[in-house]
């Protein structure tokens, strides 16, 4: 299946604003078979995974998936935190989430809901509100709590969503129950205290300050209780942990051990990013992030069947907008959203998730074609890299790719792994060379890389440079498992 370039399929989530809106009717090629397994439309002989699958179809950060197609957003209206973590400088976001460095504009409860509310409308595919700075939105349960009910009452079809630190999260479990948030992030960066006192300098806890190893053991028996007690709530738990190498990559083995034991739903673990210009205690003192490979590694070490690991985190900031690989947030700064008029439109919005629902079984099929009847065994893999802007298709032209996706291949399956940021390469008619350099440096370690279209002039540097150019516009999976068997045969 080609999905043409001019059906629109997917302009919604990639094209400014005014321009949108899949629907069920401009969904080409609609099998007889579809069945797009939403909540709306339930199996009769439906299974606990099944259940679970629903939960989290229109989650971006919860399910692979769902990234290539639904939008989230954040809003900034927590600004206090309650602990210091060595990668945080409190002038910046919570780098529990947010990429260091990175400044939101801190809104009042009222102001999110309607900035909310303008976006809902603007963005249908945006399915998520998730609170997560830019300090702990626990450490600021009024305001937190008072968004999510203004957002609630008015639009019932986003899911809430927040991420904490935990240690105030045992005291507010029933109140976030109550108030239909299902998803809870909980950063857990160590289950041992003495390894704690290298991230945590201190906490303030119940009005009293704590340093050293007391700080830590406060700290991670509050994240087990949470986690303990999200599990008994039936609230979906997603742990993100910063791998901080030489201090816990390690131990991070036994992290996901243990909050796979105590019910966690599935693990993050975020690349610690450190300059000494975040002015962050890393970053002063020179600890490094992990390479990809290394960070790839332990991702697959900790990877199993019961609990999925996340590896499409984009380390968003606290007022991010958009699908996981964009940054939308410009277009909204409070300036812009609080001269918009709020356009949320129940039917429009679950008119257009039923189209991308149904462009979602498309490349299903365009998936299951290319999957081999019986499994090969012991097939050798490949990294490729991929220009996308979403909707899961090959259809970014390679100068105006910020980031590569990158899938692991090998006969079975393509396979996303991971994501590397890169300098814009077009600067409107001409390429930097040093830009392509550093883009080239950064895909190093693939044998491909697959884009709707590239100049002539990149292209024979990449060639040069050992890599493989593949320009199609077509289902990522389909032209990364055909170019697989292209290199397989000729190597
Ligand atoms: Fe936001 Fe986080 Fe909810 Fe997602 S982000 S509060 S779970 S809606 Fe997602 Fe962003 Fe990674 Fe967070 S990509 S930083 S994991
Ligand atoms: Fe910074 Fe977030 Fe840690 Fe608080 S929890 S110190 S805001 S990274």
């Amino acid at each position: 299946m080609t999905p043409p370039p001019s059906s629109g399929l997917l302009s919604p989530v990639t094209e400014p604003v005014t321009d949108m809106v899949i629907t069920k009717n401009t969904v080409t090629q609609q099998k007889s078979s579809d069945s797009c397994g939403c909540s709306s439309n339930p199996s009769p002989a439906i299974t606990p995974d099944q259940k679970m699958l629903d939960r989290i179809a229109k989650h971006p950060c919860y399910s692979e998936e769902a990234h290539h197609h639904y939008a989230r957003m954040h809003v900034a209206v927590a600004p206090a935190c309650n602990i210091q973590c060595n990668y945080c400088n409190r002038k910046y976001d919570c780098a529990n989430e947010s990429r260091p460095g990175v400044v939101s504009e801190l809104l009042t409860p009222e102001e999110a809901a309607h900035k909310t509310l303008v976006i809902a409308g603007k963005i249908p595919q945006m399915t998520v509100l998730g609170i997560a700075g830019p300090g702990d939105p626990l450490a600021n349960p009024e305001k937190t709590f008072r968004t999510f009910e203004l957002i609630a009452d008015k639009a019932p079809d986003i899911k809430l969503c927040l991420s904490t630190n935990g240690l105030m999260l045992p005291d507010h479990v029933d109140k976030i129950k109550e108030l239909n948030v299902d998803h809870v992030t909980i950063t857990i960066n160590m289950v041992d205290p003495e390894i704690g006192t290298q991230i945590y300098p201190w906490v303030h806890y119940r009005r009293k300050r704590y340093k050293g190893l007391e700080a830590a053991r406060i700290l991670h028996e509050r994240q087990m209780e949470g986690l303990q007690a999200l599990r008994e709530a039936d609230i979906l738990c997603k742990v993100n942990s910063v791998m901080i190498p030489g201090i816990n990559e390690n131990h991070l083995v036994e992290v996901d051990q243990e909050i796979r034991k105590r019910g966690a739903f599935l693990h993050n673990i975020m690349p610690l990013i450190s300059a000494p210009e975040h002015g962050t205690h890393f970053g002063l003192t020179g600890q490094r992030g992990p390479t990809p490979k290394e960070l790839k590694k332990l991702q697959d070490e900790c990877a199993d069947s019961n609990m999925k690991m996340m590896r499409h985190c984009r380390q968003c900031r606290a007022d991010a907008v958009g699908l996981l690989g964009e940054d939308r947030s410009q277009e909204f700064t409070k300036d812009k959203f609080m001269e918009m008029p709020e356009q949320y439109d129940l039917d429009l919005r679950q008119e257009v998730h039923a189209g991308i629902e149904h462009f979602k079984e498309e490349i299903k099929l365009a998936k299951a074609r290319v999957k081999p009847s019986e499994r090969v065994k012991d097939s050798p893999k490949i990294l490729v890299a991929v220009a996308t802007k979403g909707g899961g298709i090959v259809n970014q032209h390679f100068g105006h790719a910020k980031e590569f996706q990158i899938f692991e291949v090998d006969a079975n399956e393509a396979k996303f792994v991971g994501h590397r940021k890169i300098d814009q390469y077009c600067q409107g008619g001409y390429g930097e060379d040093a830009t392509l350099e550093f883009v080239i440096k950064a895909i190093a370690d693939c044998k491909a890389v697959l884009v709707s279209k590239v100049g002539e002039c990149p292209k024979a540097e990449l060639r040069e440079a050992g890599l493989q150019v593949v320009e199609a516009y077509d289902v990522i999976e389909k032209v990364a498992r055909e170019f697989y068997d292209q290199h397989i045969q000729s190597s």
